[in-house]
């Protein structure tokens, strides 16, 4: 058994970076170790009735005592590279001054990876805000984009050198949306009007990070990772196709159009929601729009919807589709969808890196083996999908695998196992999964050829 990879797949280049992605809220644990802060994850995953079974990231992989061996073990995967994220609770106290311990960590988790030969994609923030900046407004305050811009300078001064590719901040419409549009994240609030001013001083803090990146460490390349959703309708009638157009409005233009148009898109503040802005000043937008070296791309589903009769849309689910233990319908046709559709949209697109895709299974060690077959096809699919979408043009340079191993899978705990590696919590046993073996394999075929 190995990867299905056609002879003339862009697979095969061996510029073409292949990654495994994990996060520090899911993977590290040690939550009140070495002066690390509370996060807003902390609190949320201690809240009764957020997270499932009452999980929360106090252990999670216990990653950040065993760094060593999991370092290991990426490199026994032969990938190119890994895309981690930086705990800022952990690097920063809460009057801003840099904590050694949490700082050293990263320092020598990042030498040890390139001592390997292992490139580095390092995300400053994926969800795990400080408390204390929390208790001072959260993104709903603008002052914690400034602090945001603080926490990238000093990282960057302090690991210039150690990171390939510097991401920003790791999706910023799951922070918006779900942290205050669904409140299904923390910290858990519900409202449009607030997600949308969250999301302006996300993409402020972003814009003024990258500055600090720029600045401080000009050999590495700097960008942001997005999660984009595809949209379509089975409905006939004009107002469905038009729902399906304002849910890929509100999952990608929303983000895309400040970033690359510089301009948030007015047909979605028109139709779907009216008397929602998000609260621009002068200078803002040429802030969030300044140019990007790469953008990292999230895809894991496709979303069927149908007209609400109100003017938006309503997801209605198609029957007979395979899902995943998420629920989420595979469907790797959207990523080429998607990536071409950017391409003709946005004349000056960056380099684009999938910076995660993967899927959830209910994997089991049954004989000292995980077969996941169910990943493995999904994997080939998805493969075969950027292969596609590079053959149409569009400037593909990576992919990474979410995840390098099973993790606290945010609202829904420990139930729901990403992993190319399989996790048992009760002892922290790795143990790579058939998907894992057959990344490892296709790597060494592919360094082998000319
Ligand atoms: C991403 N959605 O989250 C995150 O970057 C990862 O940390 C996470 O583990 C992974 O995907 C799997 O969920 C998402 O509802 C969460 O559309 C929710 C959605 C998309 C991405």
């Amino acid at each position: 058994e190995t990867f299905d990879v056609p002879a003339d797949s862009i697979l095969w280049r061996k510029d073409f970076l292949l990654g495994v992605a994990t996060a520090a809220y899911q993977i590290e644990g040690a939550a009140r170790e070495d002066g690390r802060l509370p996060s807003i994850w902390d609190t949320f995953s201690a809240t009764p009735g957020k997270v499932l079974h009452g999980d929360t990231g106090a252990i999670a992989c216990d990653h950040y005592h065993r760094w060593r061996d999991d370092v290991e073990l990426i490199a026994s995967l032969n990938v190119d590279a890994y895309r981690l994220s930086i705990a800022w609770p952990r690097v920063m106290d809460a009057a801003g001054r840099p904590n050694g311990k949490g700082i050293a960590f990263y320092r020598d988790l990042l030498r040890a990876l390139s001592d390997k030969g292992i490139r580095t994609s390092v995300t400053l923030y994926h969800w795990d805000l400080p408390q204390h900046l929390e208790d001072a407004g959260g993104w709903l305050n603008r002052d914690t984009a400034y602090r945001f811009a603080d926490y990238a300078d000093l990282m960057s001064r302090e690991l210039a050198g150690l990171v390939d590719y510097w991401s920003t901040l790791n999706e910023p419409w799951c922070s918006a949306m779900h942290g205050y549009g669904t409140g299904h994240h923390a910290p858990g609030h519900a409202s449009v009007i607030e997600a949308n001013r969250a999301l302006h001083h996300l993409l402020l803090g972003h814009g003024l990070a990258l500055a600090a990146l720029r600045r401080n460490d000009p050999a590495s390349r700097k960008g942001i990772v997005l999660n984009v959703g595809r949209g379509t309708t089975d409905g006939a009638s004009a107002a469905d196709r038009r729902a399906a157009e304002l849910f890929e409005l509100q999952h990608n233009d929303w983000i895309l159009d400040p970033l690359l148009k510089g301009s948030y898109p007015a047909a979605l503040y028109e139709e779907l929601w009216p008397g929602a802005q998000p609260p621009v000043r002068e200078g803002d937008l040429a802030i969030i729009g300044a140019p990007l070296d790469f953008i990292g791309i999230n895809y894991y589903f496709r979303t069927n919807v149908r007209a609400d009769g109100n003017g938006g849309y309503v997801e209605v689910p198609l029957e007979g589709v395979e899902r995943t233990q998420m629920g989420w319908e595979v469907y790797p046709e959207g990523l080429a969808h998607l990536l071409i559709a950017f391409r003709d949209q946005y004349p000056n697109l960056p380099p684009v890196y999938i910076t995660e895709n993967g899927m959830a299974c209910d994997d089991e060690v049954c004989g000292g083996e995980v077969v996941d077959g169910q990943r493995i096809a999904f994997l080939n699919r998805h493969l075969a999908a950027v292969d596609r979408a590079a053959r149409a043009g569009v400037d593909v340079r990576g992919y990474f695998i979410w995840s390098l191993m099973d993790n606290f899978e945010w609202a829904f705990g420990y139930e729901r196992r990403f992993g190319i590696v399989h996790v048992d919590y009760a002892t922290q046993r790795r143990t790579p999964k058939r998907s894992a073996r057959l990344v490892r394999d296709f790597l060494a075929q592919r360094k082998e050829r000319p």
